[in-house]
């Protein structure tokens, strides 16, 4: 070697512990990723990581809508492939890691939007939902008191949700109706459950018998059924405020508000921190706002159109308080 090209040598070698060896990262989908946001960005965040990360690949597996399946599905992803680390994302997907983890001691699992700790072989992050929750409330609370053309006076709101579950019933739910009542107390807020995640012709039945009892805004959290819900109140000029994700293009003018989970950045940040051996193992963690990973999208053209700057200005009022912690939501355990 010349001796120009050695201090080089040494500097390569010096940074080699720094770079992270390639991963092998296996993606747990708990459900399609077709039709539910908040899965195909967990994939997409995955998959950045590894088009960034030469040597690194990602398997995606979609295990379906049958929840009774999803421990012998996932206990054959494991045992089938030799991943670095499972990434997956769901509530109901700490309990079915915590009983198969005893038989894979070596595996590694990270999951979002779930929350267990103490398990050595898990990482979960929870998004802190009653904060996301109570900033659709508000806006719907404020939408539904205005006087868009679609809005009536009677004070009702709506929610169309796939199934109950713990984050639904003790964080989403009531962050939403805490979010309606802030605007005014006399609201009312009508649950309505689908039963799955991907009927839309039912989803539209519901939104539509909601819609003829008063309800003029209505958040639905029901994955890939959502379609229906967005046909139905469109055609009836109703409004909608979405979650997870920037679902504007789908009806503009309809869809007023969307307050996303940032899930590909917090997949990717994941996957980053496992790549330098970072990973709080057993821990459990929660982010919103204030982390970055819960942002309402009010810089979309379509908020700006369909909006009144009295409502902007209100919700920008709004999260400038949870962003200094005037407003806070406590960190949820579940
Ligand atoms: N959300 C979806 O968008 N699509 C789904 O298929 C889906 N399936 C779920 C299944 C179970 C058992 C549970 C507990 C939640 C499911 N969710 C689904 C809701 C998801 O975890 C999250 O709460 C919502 O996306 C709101 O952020």
């Amino acid at each position: 070697m010349s001796r120009r090209l050695l201090p080089l040598f040494f500097a390569l070698f010096l940074c080699l512990p720094l770079i992270a060896a390639p991963l092998k990262i296996g993606v747990f989908i708990p459900g399609q990723r077709e039709g539910s946001p908040i899965y195909d960005s967990l994939a997409a965040g995955a998959e950045r990581f590894a088009s960034e990360n030469p040597g690194s690949s990602v398997r995606v597996f979609e295990a379906g809508f049958n929840q009774a399946e999803w421990q012998e599905k996932l206990t054959s992803f494991v045992g089938s492939n030799r991943f670095d680390v499972i990434l997956t994302s769901n509530p109901s997907l700490p309990d079915l890691i915590e009983a198969i983890a005893p038989f894979f001691p070596s595996q590694k699992f990270i999951c979002l939007d779930g929350y267990k700790t103490g398990i050595s072989a898990l990482h979960t992050v929870l998004y802190n939902q009653t904060e996301q929750g109570y900033i659709a409330g508000y806006l719907a609370g404020l939408i539904s008191s205005s006087a868009l053309p679609g809005a009536n006076p009677q004070k009702k709101a709506g929610m169309i949700i796939g199934q109950h579950y713990p984050v639904m019933d003790t964080l989403i739910a009531p962050g939403f109706e805490q979010g309606l009542k802030a605007v005014d107390p006399s609201f009312g807020l009508d649950i309505r459950v689908l039963g799955n995640w991907y009927d839309a012709t039912k989803a539209s039945d519901l939104a539509k018998s909601m819609i003829a009892s008063g309800v003029d805004v209505i958040l639905p959290i029901c994955g890939s059924a959502s379609q229906g819900v967005v046909k139905a109140t469109k055609d009836l000029n109703r409004y909608l405020v979405f979650f997870d994700s920037d679902e504007y293009a789908r009806a503009p003018g309809t869809i007023l508000g969307c307050v996303a989970l940032k899930q590909k950045e917090l997949a990717y940040a994941k996957l980053a921190e496992f790549a330098q051996k970072a990973t709080p193992w057993g821990r459990a963690d929660v982010v919103g706002v204030k982390e970055g990973f819960i942002e309402l999208l009010d810089r979309h053209p379509s908020y700006a159109q369909n909006l009144p700057q009295s409502i902007r200005g209100r919700m920008s009022d709004l999260i400038a308080g949870i962003a200094s912690g005037a407003l806070s939501f406590p960190a949820p355990r579940l």
